[in-house]
């Protein structure tokens, strides 16, 4: 973790609930399912609304201000401002959401930068295998580097042909679908490439390192 990532010290009523959801199991089924076999991963329900999750810091970060910092086990790091960003490939991959508190939305309309692209432009040097993500609320998330470079995930800035809006993240978040949401960083501000795997805030607290639905990983053992 770097210097700058600064949780919040005092649990939240939501991080103790979400904490002991993990120690207990909430949720789990048991059951698993492939992808593409079913829409719905096992435990989950459909949505309509899109519900807000966060540690409740709500950054307000106007475009004109955000800065994307793209860093560690990279050949050519970067620092993105918004127009940087817009003048990379764009893509707009519709997408499921699925999120350990057992709600999926359908046919969410991204709009953003592939991982793949962003990948594309950094290139990533052959020691690196995983990423930290981290956000401007002091959250942080882990993933594997072929998670990350996944075909479905981006660096988003639009949803539904609008501005992504502060609450759920805006200007710009990440956007990993084929996993559990907590793995879709908010309020995105660096990224960082590493050899070594390094656990994000939900993962240091009992949820699952990688986060699949389809196997309902939502915590550790
Ligand atoms: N920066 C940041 N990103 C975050 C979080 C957070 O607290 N801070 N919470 C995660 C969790 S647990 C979930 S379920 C989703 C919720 O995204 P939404 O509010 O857009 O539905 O954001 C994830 N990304
Ligand atoms: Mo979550």
């Amino acid at each position: 973790m770097s210097d700058e990532d600064h949780p919040p010290e005092q649990p939240t009523k939501l991080t103790r609930n979400k904490a002991a959801w993990a120690r207990e199991g909430k949720f789990l089924t048991g059951r698993t399912a492939r992808p593409g076999a079913e829409r719905l991963p096992p435990g989950q329900k459909e949505t309509r609304n899109w519900p807000v999750l966060d540690l409740g810091l709500k950054p307000d970060i106007p475009r004109e201000d955000w800065k994307l910092r793209i860093e560690g086990l990279v050949e050519r790091p970067a620092v993105w401002d918004f127009q940087a960003l817009l003048a990379q490939p764009q893509s707009e991959p519709v997408s499921d959401i699925h999120c350990v508190t057992t709600w999926s939305r359908y046919d969410n309309h991204w709009k953003g930068v592939a991982t793949g692209d962003l990948l594309a432009a950094v290139r990533p040097r052959d020691e690196a295998r995983f990423v930290v993500l981290h956000a401007a609320d002091g959250y942080t998330t882990n993933l594997a580097l072929d998670d990350f470079a996944h075909p479905d995930a981006l660096v988003a800035h639009g949803w539904e042909g609008r501005p992504l809006t502060a609450e759920h993240g805006g200007p710009v978040r990440l956007v990993v679908p084929h996993l559990y949401f907590w793995k879709s960083a908010k309020w995105l501000k660096a990224i960082e490439f590493r050899g070594e795997d390094q656990p994000g805030f939900w993962e240091v607290r009992g949820y699952h390192n990688r986060g699949d639905p389809w196997r309902e990983q939502r915590y550790s053992d």
